[in-house]
């Protein structure tokens, strides 16, 4: 029989600074609530999703960097949510900043199922930005002061009927994520972002930035034949443009849902999971088509080793009688 899961990604509008995490979360309930009369067994909420993209802000004082923070889940506010997916049968990705006990930051998401039970965390592994403040920009990406890179790695997890993996914003951009996650047979690898809709490190047109969004996340579902369903805080918060976009992409990477504002929006689909089965058997057969003996660079090298200076000469092929 197909094994079929009925998934959203629930775009959120924009998130005041001054939003309490209580008025987030009933904006999700909502989403929640509509999800379940579409029959949506599985959602996906943005990166950050219990406050405002908070790193567009240098804050000196930790203790109010603390304040975006979570240092337990599900907390008071949250636990809402928690409860409504156990009553209606409904799974969720969610991400947040967490605050440890041992005193560390990340950025995280857990993967919470359809009882309501927390089956999965993750923490941010490519931290995009910079670490100091930068006066010159028009807003700051203080990613890298703010938290550290994750320490979990790329695990995967059965349940709700798929295996599932997970990964924040700017990880959506690095093949290795998502090759980490398939070598485990990810099914369905959920993503929140963050993604303002310029570039303030360089010039760049500012169409290309859901052009890219498309891009990594359509080649990374059919590269590794699974299900991305990848799901944006958009619109103008806190006078930054954020991209929307969201969207859900199948294993033969086309996009099968999109959304059409930048608003709390839910986009749907059907996830056939006998399609990520074909890719995984046929083109995309690691075990039979993988040449790991040619892949060692990607592992024990970070930047990049050029190659000695000076031009090739090349075989003079021409004067060969
Ligand atoms: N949140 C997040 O990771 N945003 C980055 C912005 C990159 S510009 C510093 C992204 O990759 O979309």
């Amino acid at each position: 029989m197909a094994r079929i899961i009925t998934a959203a990604a629930a775009q959120m509008g924009p998130i005041a600074r001054e939003e309490s995490r209580t008025s987030c979360v009933n904006r999700m309930i909502e989403m929640m609530r509509e999800a379940k009369s579409r029959g949506v067994r599985y959602m996906v909420f943005p990166e950050l999703a219990l406050t405002t993209f908070f790193p567009r802000w240098y804050m000196e004082d930790w203790k109010e960097v603390e304040t975006f923070f979570e240092r337990t889940m599900p907390t008071k506010e949250t636990l809402p949510l928690f409860e409504k997916a156990a009553e209606w049968g409904i799974g969720f990705y969610l991400g947040y900043a967490e605050l440890t006990e041992d005193g560390h930051h990340f950025n995280t998401s857990i993967l919470v199922n359809d009882k309501g039970r927390i089956v999965g965390k993750y923490r941010k592994v490519h931290l995009p930005g910079h670490s100091e403040h930068e006066p010159h920009r028009p807003w700051q990406h203080l990613e890298k002061r703010y938290f550290e890179p994750g320490d979990l790695g790329f695990p995967v997890w059965r349940s709700m009927g798929a295996i599932h993996g997970m990964a924040i914003c700017n990880d959506r951009r690095w093949p290795e994520t998502y090759r980490s996650m398939s070598l485990q047979g990810a099914e369905i690898i959920s993503l929140g972002y963050n993604t303002p809709d310029e570039n303030t490190s360089a010039f760049e047109p500012k169409h290309l930035r859901n052009f890219h969004n498309d891009l990594v996340v359509q080649a990374s579902a059919y590269q590794n034949s699974c299900y991305v369903i990848a799901t944006a805080k958009a619109g103008i918060e806190e006078g930054v443009g954020m991209i929307g976009g969201s969207l859900i992409a199948q294993p033969s990477g086309e996009i099968v849902a999109k959304a059409q504002t930048l608003e709390d929006e839910l986009v749907v689909a059907d996830l056939r999971l006998d399609l990520v089965q074909m890719g995984k058997e046929t083109v995309f057969n690691f075990a039979k088509h993988r040449r790991i003996e040619h892949y060692g660079r990607i592992t024990s090298q970070t930047g990049v080793e050029l190659p000695p200076a000076g031009e090739v000469e090349g075989e003079d092929v021409l004067s060969r009688k």
